[in-house]
């Protein structure tokens, strides 16, 4: 390669969106070189409007870019914020990028991306909200409705045709008898009555074949989040309880003119174009399933061809109050297909599909019965002692799919308005023999970038990064759910905060938690209090507890964190700076929070007889979080240049130090709570000091001998355990804590054959029986926080604090453990990312260390006293400037650039 290259452009995280809604977009790209210590010095932007780029040098010369950034002197490739002219709604920008490097090498310009708006004023939207005429058809039935109308376009070519559409409810768009797009369970879930998602649909293939009979837009429309009932308490209609569609299609012709169909309960000619009908899906609802009567389809439906005489009229709805806004998280989507790999016949003499993996979607079958067949498909998690098929733990959700025959021939089918969590599934109905082929596990959730993976000696530890990597693909269906099979499947703050580091790792998730964190600040309470699912579906009393309600400070920190995303802080600083307000003004006690309701170490071992909550004092957890959150928006105001908000909340931090030295430390440096998670939390958030600090950290050590090698912690402790061990001399201990195969332990339930992480410690226990079915979830991924210390702590790759998203680059691998080898990889803003070591018998070991250009990093090595280094097989001194080694006791620090870099210890 002569050059830097610049690849993989960017916009908002997302590869040329469309339908866009931010003002001012942020662009990266990645750099592509073959050399070492490769930086970017500078950077130039172009960006063109709407057919602007097809010639970038006239466009250039006749002052037709809307943004030409110049040479600009720095290092930033990501995030580099939009700074032309005012953008306009439904418009194409393609641009391109170029940089020079630090040899002053400019790069080729980049290959073109896009990204198109949506509608960005409210004013833009021309289209009504259109339902089914409720003396027609009555509005709270349970049918999906159907929605049509027929359009006739110019016959001009079309050079673009975009639909915007979202509902009030869920709706699959057909265009012409062909699904539009392939997302699902759109418009996706917000706090709908402040904010709703509009998705924009590239369709200029489908409409360029020329107009012939004129076209079809239809919309099936479902109850969906909207409408469906939620939780164990049932609160159903939350939102509303009437379906509604809005839609516009907007097509730009090859000679710049414009159209634009709609919904509408009239056309501009008084026309009453759309029309409604029910058809097969006869009942659909997220925890319940699908009922689908094949006999009742009403087949070519969304064809021009189609006889639609019998449809019903359709009426306007009042404008909803809610803000509609462009998309920033990726769709939900089928991202893998999984076959079963058994047919079992149960002891009961129940048939059950096995599909190998508890996995979060929906089969799709192929059948062939008789006209009028009724077939059944129930999903479960797990077999009983027995192995029996077992729905015990999910609670009042049915996931149940019903479908009755059509005909003699052979059917496909997969619902569309549901999903389930489930390993098994139970088929009634299908005649008999099963084949296996005939039936697709389809996974489904947000389809977020792959990041990372984690692989070492241990194959349990292998297996179990796979459960956490699954229980985040199970639980990231565009909000971040505690489970997705029980009647629950909500946005648990508490859960979403300790496992957003980890996710962050497997997948790129910045745009997923952008989204939600908006969603979080808009359910948030006046006095700053935080619901305890986001979006905000549980009664209004009581709100906020510690762990949970620190989300909303967590959350967007740790986003900042792993992508330098600054935007993010400033969108939920007052959402952010709220939550600690809120927490001060508790109680009497500026300082402490003892007062209110909280969780407390949810699901502790610890816990008395009967309670879910574990022994760490509530009132200790809440302060230390109060510290923590109180830090976090010091640091926030920080980096905003807020110097008198870091400058008040870094004093009141202090203060609550104090508070909590005063009220849990004794003067001996003991702490209050004598449980595995108070010691984790005084040391994870700094609380102690000094002398104090080694006597909690020894005492936590302590706890875990005495245990005989075992954890006693709950939702709160459990994330920063090990992290606790690692950082504070006992990195051994954390590894064989980890390696534990006994109950209590992560591996235990993959000795029980887990494939995702578990709510209990003892989901089955080592009987075979079961955790109550009160709150049993086999799919929950708040252990799985662990995978945040594999990554980091086992693996060595971590970032600078000071430096964040990867720019700089600290590696610390640690083989000082009963691992022969361990390596992470990851994706990060500014490319891929390898930290791996393994160690011989004879005591040498070998680091793998990758590092993406522009970017710098420190590589920590442990124990170096003594030993031979060698950096590709060479003196370091031959291969790395004088300056860039230290020793820091025993460790040695190499300053690496750039490249790929095989370390020796021996
Ligand atoms: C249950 C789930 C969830 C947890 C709450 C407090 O609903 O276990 O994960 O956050 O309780």
């Amino acid at each position: 390669m002569r050059s830097t290259m610049v690849t993989e452009l960017r916009c908002e995280y997302l590869k040329n969106p469309v339908g866009l809604t931010v003002a001012r977009p942020r662009l990266g790209w990645k750099l592509l070189t073959d050399r070492r210590n490769v930086r970017q010095t500078a950077y130039q932007v172009q960006v063109a409007e709407d057919g602007g780029e097809q010639s970038w040098d006239v466009a250039e010369k006749q002052n037709g870019l809307v943004w030409d950034s110049g040479r600009v002197e720095s290092a930033e490739s990501v995030h580099v914020e939009y700074a032309g002219k005012e953008l306009r709604s439904v418009s194409r920008y393609t641009y391109r990028v170029r940089v020079w490097d630090d040899r002053e090498e400019a790069s080729p310009w980049s290959e073109n991306a896009f990204w198109e708006t949506g509608l960005l004023q409210a004013e833009d939207w021309s289209a009504d909200w259109i339902t089914p005429d409720p003396d027609e058809i009555h509005p709270q039935a349970r049918e999906v409705f159907y929605l049509r109308r027929s359009f006739k376009l110019t016959g001009k070519t079309v050079r673009r045709a975009t639909v915007f559409a979202t509902a009030l409810g869920m709706y699959e768009l057909e265009l012409d008898g062909r699904r539009v797009g392939d997302s699902l369970y759109t418009p996706g879930w917000t706090s709908y009555k402040h904010r709703l998602q509009v998705q924009a649909y590239d369709v200029t293939t489908q409409l360029s074949g020329g107009s012939g009979d004129g076209h079809v837009i239809g919309a099936a429309l479902a109850d969906g989040w909207y409408i469906g009932r939620y939780a164990w308490k049932k609160r159903g209609e939350l939102y509303g309880d009437r379906r509604a569609l809005l839609l516009e299609l907007h097509v730009v012709y090859e000679d710049g003119t414009t159209e634009v169909i709609t919904s509408a309960g009239r056309d501009t000619d008084g026309e009453k174009a759309w029309k409604a009908a029910t058809g097969p899906v006869t009942a659909a609802n997220l925890y319940d399933g699908e009922t689908y009567d094949a006999r009742l389809e009403r087949t070519g439906w969304s064809t021009a061809a189609y006889d639609d005489s019998d449809w019903k009229a359709v009426s306007v709805l009042d404008r909803p109050e809610t803000r509609l806004t462009g998309e920033q998280s990726e769709r939900i989507k089928v991202t893998e297909i999984l076959k079963p790999i058994s047919v079992i016949r149960t002891p009961a003499g129940e048939t059950v599909l096995d599909m190998g993996q508890n996995m979060v979607g929906r089969i799709a079958f192929t059948v062939k019965a008789s006209a009028g067949t009724a077939l059944k498909l129930h999903h479960a998690e797990v077999l009983d002692q027995e192995g029996n098929f077992y729905v015990g733990n999910l609670r009042n959700a049915r996931q149940e799919v019903a479908y009755t025959c059509r005909s003699d021939e052979a059917e496909n089918y997969r619902p569309s308005f549901s999903f389930q969590g489930f390993r098994y599934v139970r088929l009634e109905g299908f005649p008999e023999p099963i084949d296996p082929d005939h039936f697709a596990g389809e996974v489904i959730h947000t389809d977020m970038q792959p990041a990372g993976s984690f692989e070492c000696s241990n194959p349990l530890l292998n297996q179990l990064q796979q459960n956490i990597v699954w229980g985040q693909r199970g639980n990231f269906l565009d909000v971040p759910t505690d489970c997705p099979q029980r009647d629950e499947r909500l946005g648990w703050t508490g859960d979403a905060q300790v496992f957003i580091r980890t996710a962050a790792f497997n997948y790129g998730v910045a745009p997923f938690f952008t989204k939600w964190l908006k969603d979080l600040a808009a359910d948030q309470w006046p006095d700053g209090g935080v619901p305890f699912v986001i979006p905000h579906v549980m009664d209004d009393d009581p709100h906020s507890s510690s762990a949970w309600g620190d989300a909303a400070v967590i959350c967007p920190w740790t986003i900042y964190q792993c992508y330098g995303d600054t935007r993010i802080l400033q969108e939920q600083y007052d959402s952010m700076t709220g939550w600690v307000e809120y927490i001060r003004a508790q109680g009497d006690q500026e300082l402490l929070w003892n007062t209110g309701f909280h969780y407390g170490d949810w699901l502790g071992l610890d816990a008395k007889e009967n309670s879910y909550v574990g022994a760490t004092p509530r009132d200790l957890i809440a302060t230390a979080f109060f510290a923590y959150s109180t830090s976090l928006v010091a640091k926030t105001a920080a980096v905003l240049g807020k110097k008198d908000d870091a400058r008040k909340y870094e004093d009141l931090h202090g203060r609550i130090v104090q508070a909590f030295a005063d009220e849990f430390v004794t003067p001996n440096g003991r702490l209050a709570g004598h449980t595995q998670t108070s010691y984790v939390l005084a040391l994870m958030f700094d609380l102690v000091q000094g002398e104090t600090k080694r006597r909690v950290a020894d005492a936590l050590a302590e706890s875990v001998r005495e245990e005989k090698m075992h954890l006693t912690t709950g939702f709160v402790g459990t994330p920063y355990l090990c992290h606790m061990l690692s950082e504070n001399g006992y990195h051994d201990l954390a590894v064989q804590l980890v390696q534990q195969e006994e109950y209590p332990s992560w591996l235990y339930s993959i000795h029980q054959g887990a494939t995702t992480i578990w709510e209990h410690w003892d989901g089955i226990k080592p009987d075979g029986s079961f955790w109550s079915d009160a709150m049993n979830s086999y799919n929950h991924y708040a252990y799985g926080a662990i995978g945040d210390w594999l990554y980091r702590a086992v693996a060595g790759l971590d970032l600078d604090e000071q430096v964040p998203g990867y720019k700089r680059i600290v590696l610390r691998p640690n083989p000082n453990s009963g691992l022969t080898h361990a390596r992470a990889q990851y994706d990060s803003p500014y490319g891929k990312i390898v930290s791996g070591w393994s160690k011989r018998e004879n005591g040498e070991v070998t680091y793998e260390i990758e590092l993406p250009p522009n970017t710098t990093a420190e590589l920590r090595l442990p124990d170096t006293a003594g030993k031979t280094v060698k950096v590709d097989e060479r003196d370091p001194a031959d291969v790395l400037d004088a300056e860039s080694r230290r020793d820091e006791g025993g460790t040695l620090v190499l300053e690496l650039g750039s490249g790929r870099y095989a370390v020796k210890v021996s």
